[in-house]
Formats: C-alpha cells, structure tokens, sequence
C-alpha cells in the first residue's frame, strides 16, 4: 500500500459515508443517527484498534451468517501501523461490498470536531508508513471520521453506539442521539461508560462523558424503543462485560498489548436471541 493508492480508500470510504447521509435507501437516516427496521442476524463488532488479524477472524465468521453487520468504533491507535492501515482498508472493502448493510459507527478515536483522544498515535502510523505524505492523509482521515454515523437504532431490538447514551432524556430519539452531532451530546456518546455504583450518573474518570446508570439505561432504552444496548470502549478481560440487569451489552474486539485481555468478543444476534443476550456473544482467545 503506498500513499497514493491509501489516499483514494480514504476519499472513496468517506465518498460512500457522505452518499448514505444524503440518501438513506434501507431505513431512516439523520445526520449521524440511523434507524432501520427490525432485520435477521445482525453482526456486531467492537472496538478493533488496529487489530486487523482478529477483525478478519471475526468476519469470517459474521459475514457469510449476518444479513448485516455494525461495528462500534475504535478502529485506529494502537496495535502496529500496518494494521492501522489495515483495518481501514477492510473497513472500505466491506463498504464497497456490503453498502449499506455494513455500518461503520464512530468512536472516541476517531478524531474531529473537538473529539481527541489519547493517547493517539494514528499520525505517528501514517508518518512511519508514508513519510511526508502522513499530514495530508491524515487530513482526510479526519474528514472521513466526520463523516461517520454514530448511532444505530434497529426497531425493537437494539441502540448501538460507542461509549454511551446521553444522560439528559429528550423526547424523540433523533434528538437524543444528537443526529445534528450537537458537541455536547455527541462527547458523551462517544466517551460515556455504564456503571453499577450510581443510580443516574457521575463524572466520568476520562475527563469526558459520564459514568451513567441503570436509571439512564431504562430511559434511553424506552426513548429508542430498544431492549439492548450494544456498545464498545471498555477493554473486558472475557471480551464483553454485561452491565444494568443485562441490558447493556460491551463488545470489545481485540487481542494483544496494551490490553491483555484473555479473550475477543462479538455478537452475531438474531431478533430472537435479544431476549436472551448471551446467547448471541461468540468469543475467542
Ligand atoms: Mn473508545
């Protein structure tokens, strides 16, 4: 891969993003929100960081089974340059082949309108790989992170996100889920955690976002009109962790330093198995 063939994955992935916000064929889309009606299996990944082996392990599985997939953000900083890389041209492979039944959600890593994150060592990647030419694309890579949805709906089953819902309630979920990408809303989507120690919410340690509790999990999952909430951002020792009675699922997508955790986890859920989330985690170590 040299610069100039990375440069046009860049513009073509973020072509293809700017495309579905103006026109949405499968379902509903604003802005960053999109909501789609309820489907067969539905594959979710979560955060990969640069982990481009496990993620072409879990597609494996997911793609020939799942009518479509969802992933939850974080796909860069961390893990080796090349598969930072990677992991985004697999990104626009998928794109280019599954359309609108690949979804690419944003996460915290993903920079742009004031969202940064450390440490972030994404430019650094782009500098060791393509030399001069790692300021310009990195450039478009923030375009393309800009471009990026950051909440999922399916009708009856499900909210996706990266880190959280928003702790304010608001009446409709489009509004909620901040589909103008109103800053404030839009941080803590992409920076909350779930925690079983407050009721309704706390600082969040991060320095952004919230720490949010079962109180918040019961509002957003009637606002969205859901049952689960599958989102990523939290490393988990088993690969996932279950928090809130259950109703908050965190999928975490990868092996290896800084992390360590023992094991990945994904999801490949059909409407049924919602019931019974568990039944639907796959994990590998
Ligand atoms: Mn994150």
């Amino acid at each position: 891969m040299n610069a100039a063939k990375f440069r046009e994955v860049l513009e073509d992935l973020r072509a293809i993003m700017e495309k579905e916000e103006r026109s949405y064929g499968g379902g509903e889309r604003r802005g960053g929100v999109i909501r789609l009606r309820s489907r067969g299996t539905f594959g979710l990944v979560g955060d990969v960081h640069g982990d481009h082996e496990t993620m072409l392990r879990i597609l494996k599985d997911v793609e020939g089974q799942a009518e479509a997939i969802a992933f939850l953000g974080d796909y860069i900083d961390r893990g080796p340059p090349e598969g930072q890389v990677r992991v985004i041209e697999e990104l626009h492979r998928l794109k280019a082949s599954m359309g609108e039944k690949a979804i690419l959600l944003r996460g915290n890593h993903e920079p742009g309108w004031g969202i940064l994150s450390f440490p972030h060592d994404y430019p650094l990647a782009l500098r060791r790989l393509f030399g001069s030419a790692w300021r310009e694309l990195y450039e478009l890579s923030v375009k393309l992170f800009e471009s990026m949805p950051h909440a999922l709906i399916i009708e009856g089953q499900l909210l996706a996100l990266h880190g959280g819902p928003p702790v304010e309630p608001a009446a409709d979920p489009f509004e909620y889920l901040a589909h103008g990408r109103e800053e404030g809303r839009l941080v803590e989507i992409l920076f909350n955690d779930p925690s079983e120690e407050v009721e309704e919410r706390a600082p969040s340690p991060r320095g952004a976002g919230y720490l949010w509790g079962p109180r918040v999990t019961r509002r957003a999952l009637e606002i969205a009109g859901v049952k689960l909430i599958f989102r990523g951002h939290e490393p988990a020792f088993r690969g996932y962790k279950l928090n809130h009675d259950n109703k908050v699922i965190t999928l975490f997508s990868r092996l290896g330093a800084p992390y360590y955790n023992a094991r990945a986890a994904y999801a490949l859920c059909s409407p049924e198995d919602l019931l019974k989330p568990e039944g639907c985690l796959r994990t590998f170590g």
